[in-house]
């Protein structure tokens, strides 16, 4: 496919750098970084002969044929929405590597919650049946870095709304779009935009191809591919008993995804997808202090994944709570924390917007200083057969590099604190 030659790219994370790696040599790039850059970034878009700029974007990111966002650079960035008045092409890093990639077929999945866990299963399953998938996106391994490795193979991708957002031709051959709950309404602006971007995932799907879809999902879309609903995917025999409902359905989601893919093949053993179903930061049980179980759940990241932790513990819970929140979404929670949760300890920057919450609410809270202080209250205020948890419903970049750095860090201070 015709790619145009000039491309700026916007921001040098994970996507930025993949993006540079990728195209460099081949194509006339330009990147545009909205911070200041480390003299180890600078060396190292020098060394691939990437003209840039740092600190912000200016309009020398419009001399260009095409436009590639990092998937953090939201819609309503200045500079992204002149281009769109200037009807300069602007295409997700997805898009790109769809267009540049000549995978077997292409699994993507989409969802506010479990993409992460379903991806590493539907690679799971294919792995056990000796097909060598490659598993990327927005699991953390930028697509764009996996051209050549994913020549001939299955691709299975997860992407965010974000990576949807600027999609055109993307193509997946089975499409997986678990659930839908308000997330992300800061950078999309509204939950209608942030549906029409997942959406995007069925668009260009032919009759064909395959739509995996929850009902409720199937409520408001209606994919042209084949369409299989989750809930109703039988699941091989010895499979899912005693997982909790969450998983259980992610685990359908991925069956259905790769045995319609590759019909008539064996479900491979369990026991080889149980690393993914108990992974960490996804429900972890991590100990206890006399008695009191510590539970962390850094993965959830909204509050679709918070109700979906608290569901899933029983007995009453102490919950931490806090980070990066999304600008709204969270009326969900209400019920489940009145019902269930003896209090909230609060962490992060969403301190005054989840104290006027609460208190709207009737739910009773307090503020901690630190993980450790965190820890520390909860433990205090939990009474025999309370778990804490730790589900903070928001994302963790205010203080923590991804989920898992919080998970990490909330484990060593309850070790510490234990010790
Ligand atoms: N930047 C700008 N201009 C802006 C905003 C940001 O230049 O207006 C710069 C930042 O200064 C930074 C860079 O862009 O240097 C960061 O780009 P990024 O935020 O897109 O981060 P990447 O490292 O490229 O990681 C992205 C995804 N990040 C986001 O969607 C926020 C990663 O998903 C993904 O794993 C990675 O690409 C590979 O595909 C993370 C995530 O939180 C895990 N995703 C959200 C989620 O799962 O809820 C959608």
């Amino acid at each position: 496919m015709t790619i145009p030659k000039k491309i700026s790219i916007l921001g040098l994370g994970r996507t930025g750098r993949a993006l540079v790696e990728a195209l460099s040599g081949r194509f006339e790039l330009f990147l545009s970084e909205s911070r200041r850059l480390s003299p180890a970034e600078r060396t190292f878009l020098e060394k691939h002969g990437v003209r840039f700029e740092e600190g912000g974007h200016s309009p020398e990111v419009l001399r260009a044929d095409l436009v590639v966002p990092s998937p953090g650079v939201p819609p309503h960035t200045p500079v992204l929405q002149e281009a769109v008045q200037r009807k300069i092409p602007i295409w997700s890093e997805i898009e790109l590597a769809f267009r540049l990639a000549e995978p077997s077929m292409i699994f993507a999945v989409t969802g506010t919650n479990g993409k992460s866990t379903t991806t590493e299963l539907i690679g799971a399953i294919l792995r056990a049946w000796g097909l060598e998938p490659v598993v990327a996106g927005n699991i953390g391994r930028p697509a764009i870095g996996t051209l050549e490795e994913v020549r001939g193979k299955p691709w299975v991708l997860e992407v965010s709304s974000f990576q949807l957002l600027w999609t055109k031709m993307f193509r997946p051959t089975v499409a997986i779009w678990l659930n839908f709950a308000p997330d992300h309404l800061d950078y999309h602006g509204s939950l209608a935009a942030y549906f029409a971007a997942k959406a995007r995932i069925f668009r260009c799907q032919l009759p064909s191809h395959v739509a995996v879809v929850s009902r409720e999902v199937l409520t408001f879309v209606s994919p042209k591919a084949f369409t299989v609903v989750i809930e109703e995917v039988m699941l091989p025999s010895g499979w899912g008993q005693g997982l909790p409902e969450h998983l259980q359905f992610n685990l359908r989601a991925a069956w259905a995804a790769a045995s319609l893919a590759f019909p008539q093949r064996e479900p491979p053993a369990y026991e080889s997808l149980w690393p993914i179903l108990h992974g960490p930061h996804r429900l972890e049980r991590v100990g206890e202090i006399r008695g009191i179980p510590f539970v962390n759940d850094s993965k959830g990241t909204n509050a679709h994944a918070t109700c979906a932790a608290l569901q899933a513990i029983p007995g009453p819970v102490v919950l931490i709570l806090g980070g990066r929140h999304k600008g709204g979404g969270y009326d969900a929670l209400a019920p489940l924390l009145r019902q269930k949760v003896r209090s909230c300890v609060l962490i992060g920057e969403s301190q005054p917007f989840f104290s006027q919450l609460l208190s709207t609410w009737g739910v009773p809270f307090i503020c901690a200083t630190d993980p450790a202080d965190a820890l520390y209250k909860a433990y205090q205020l939990a009474q025999p057969g309370d778990t804490v948890l730790l589900s903070p419903a928001c994302a963790s970049f205010d203080q923590f590099r991804d989920y898992a750095h919080r998970g990490e860090v909330f484990k060593d201070a309850f070790h510490r604190m234990k010790g």
